[in-house]
């Protein structure tokens, strides 16, 4: 029973409790998913297990997207374990810390690329990998942020992987969309996560978003949960391409 139920898909980007990933995977299973995770490395492999077990979920195998043949590997499992699937959440992003503060324009090459390839380039691998895998009327969602459309402090390179990424979506919701294949963005407001905390002054963006944004106050994880489910499920079957705001209304001010 529930809007998902039926429905099966992977989950890539759990890191711990916190993660938008893990209120992805809470309001999904709440309607009857059925869900696998990755992890990336052993370090993470011992938080995700007990995370998986509280929602029946499948473990489904080490991923990290710098390495092509770990997204080919996870993606093979999940064709050995269910044939077909529904969705792929890609909730994913990394770059150099001490380039989340400061002047955008000192981006090291290094991490430029670094950042491109992990934020960026890991959602076009993925929906190639399992493009053959998903289902007609599937959906593929992936996570930004509003530094992706305006110059946010701190937000540096991750603010232009983002643009891309949001680009990238609508060049994969028209290579897709033949196939009933639908690719959406969740931009979530600042939320305190594993990721958010390597963001130089982060406590600072929460606050003045709390007093900035319409709804005075930030997202919750199950908030953005809540609308993935919304993204994820047949209620948005005429929906592609979109980037979704969930963020208390902050980018209509901000
Ligand atoms: O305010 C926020 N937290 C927002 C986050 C606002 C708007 C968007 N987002 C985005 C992030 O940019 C990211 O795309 O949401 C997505 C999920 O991020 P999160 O939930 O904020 O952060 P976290 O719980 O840390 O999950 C991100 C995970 C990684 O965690 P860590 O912190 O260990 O880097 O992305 C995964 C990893 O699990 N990840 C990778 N997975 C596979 N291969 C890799 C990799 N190379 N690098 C990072």
């Amino acid at each position: 029973n529930g809007l998902m139920a039926g429905k099966r898909g992977v989950i890539l980007g759990v890191a711990n409790n916190r993660s938008i990933a893990w209120g992805i995977a809470k309001a999904l299973v709440a309607e009857g998913a059925e869900i696998a995770l990755t992890y990336q490395g052993d370090a993470l492999k011992k938080r995700v297990e007990p995370l998986a077990a509280e929602l029946g979920a499948t473990v489904i195998g080490h991923c990290d997207v710098t390495d092509l043949a770990t997204i080919d590997n996870v993606f093979g499992e999940v064709e050995k374990l269910w044939g077909k699937i529904d969705f792929v959440v890609h909730a994913i992003a990394f770059s150099d810390k001490d380039e989340l503060t400061g002047r955008y324009v000192n981006t090291t090459r290094e991490n430029f690329l670094r950042t491109m390839d992990i934020s960026v380039f890991s959602l076009t691998a993925i929906a190639r990998r399992a493009e053959p895998l998903l289902n007609p009327g599937s959906s593929i969602l992936t996570l930004t942020y509003y530094g992706a459309e305006k110059v946010m402090p701190h937000y540096n390179v991750m603010g232009v992987a983002k643009a891309a990424l949001e680009a990238s979506v609508r060049y994969l919701a028209v290579d897709l969309g033949s196939a009933n294949i639908r690719v959406n963005a969740i931009s979530a407001g600042p939320i305190k996560t594993l990721a958010a905390s390597g963001i130089g002054d982060f406590r600072y963006i929460l606050r003045w978003n709390e007093y900035n944004a319409p709804l005075r106050r930030t997202v919750t994880i199950e908030e953005v949960g809540d609308s993935a489910l919304y993204l994820l499920s047949h209620l948005s079957r005429g929906v592609t391409g979109e980037v979704l705001h969930v963020d208390s209304g902050y980018h209509v001010v901000g």
